[in-house]
């Protein structure tokens, strides 16, 4: 399988996360890059291809122009304003406030773009985003082309992205723009299936009113565990796209039996949907070894994931998005990958 890479998604190197009420180094660091690069060559998934670039066309398909904006600037205007430190953002527009003012200043206009406060902007966070996002394009072109699978080392990864919100370590939504530009190459209806331990809030909100683009989600419960606002398994989508979306929540603690069962209900609604390709948001944060995480599945399993995926018969883009901390990442990544192409 075709595996689509770039060193410029190394660019961001945060230094600040807030996590139990302390700044650490961020677990969404540049190395995971090189861990299942590892973990590809250990099983001998070698043919690295570097992207082509897009620019911000494909972006701009699924994202507001204002926050495209904001984000290639963030760093410089807080810089200007004289921060220290990365750009954190420390209010929001929440319930008891207007939401419908921009605040000029770059400490408002953080709050108002941001959905989560973990996720810090300091230098080179734009120049990975867009490079992430050119891994996801250069391999969905591949798998238009050709119809074989491809896999995008996608990093900073993108499930948590809205149209106009940062968070959960996501900029641009790669899933999204890979399967937005897919529609406008000429696809009918496309599925992505979100296999990260944690709710894909983003792609779940960018096409939740639309029925040409099925959402699935895998994920622990969000009564639990973040991104806790989205994710119960009631949303089902509106309008044209009431019953396009489909969440699969589960307990902290799952283990793979019960995981497996949600991935075949996800599978066989996807199958019914009449799709073209399917997208795969592939976190394996669900490893039980994972340092933010609460599944439990075993480096064993993937390669069963990866099986019964390939049973869909369809067209296949996996791109990246968690799984932290740990050497298994490659190893789960590859198991993924290997199980499908062996089926
Ligand atoms: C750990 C809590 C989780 C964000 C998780 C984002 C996962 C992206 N400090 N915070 S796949
Ligand atoms: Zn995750």
């Amino acid at each position: 399988m075709r595996l689509y890479h770039s060193e410029k998604t190394k660019a961001r190197r945060a230094q600040t996360e807030l996590h139990d009420g302390a700044l650490v180094t961020p677990y969404e660091c540049p190395e995971r890059v090189d861990l299942v690069l590892e973990g590809l060559r250990a099983q001998g998934l070698v043919e690295v291809h570097e992207p082509d670039e897009y620019g911000l066309e494909p972006v701009l398909a699924v994202h507001d122009r204002d926050y495209v904006a904001f984000l290639a600037d963030c760093w410089e205007q807080w810089q200007a304003e004289g921060h220290a430190g990365e750009a954190i953002p420390n209010i929001w527009p929440a319930r008891s406030m207007r939401a419908d003012r921009l605040p000029a200043s770059i400490a408002g206009r953080l709050g108002y773009y941001a959905l989560a406060c973990e996720t810090s902007i300091c230098p080179g966070t734009f120049e990975a985003a867009m490079a992430s996002k050119d891994v996801a394009l250069s391999a969905l072109e591949r798998v238009l082309a050709s119809g074989e699978p491809a896999f995008g080392l996608c990093r900073p990864p993108g499930h948590h992205a809205a149209s106009d919100q940062f968070g959960g370590y996501c900029f641009f939504n790669n899933a999204a723009i890979a399967a937005q530009r897919a529609l406008d190459a000429g696809r009918r209806r496309v599925a992505v299936l979100d296999v990260d331990f944690h709710h894909g809030n983003g792609t779940q909100q960018i096409f939740y009113a639309r029925d040409d683009v099925l959402v699935a989600s895998i994920h622990g419960d969000p009564a639990q565990t973040f991104p806790y606002f989205l994710g119960y398994a009631d949303e089902r989508g509106e309008g044209r796209g009431r019953g396009c979306n489909l969440n699969l929540p589960l307990p902290q603690g799952s283990g793979f039996a019960r995981w497996a069962e949600a991935l075949d209900e996800a599978l066989a609604w996807i199958a019914e949907g009449d799709c073209e390709l399917l997208v795969v948001s592939l976190g394996v944060d669900t490893y039980a070894g994972d340092p933010i995480s609460a599944f439990c599945l075993a480096s064993e399993d993937f390669p069963e994931v990866g099986r019964r995926l390939a049973g869909l018969g369809l067209p296949t883009l996996f791109l990246l998005e968690g799984g932290y901390a740990v050497a298994e990442i490659g190893t789960n990544v590859a198991g993924v990958l290997r199980g499908f192409e062996r089926a």
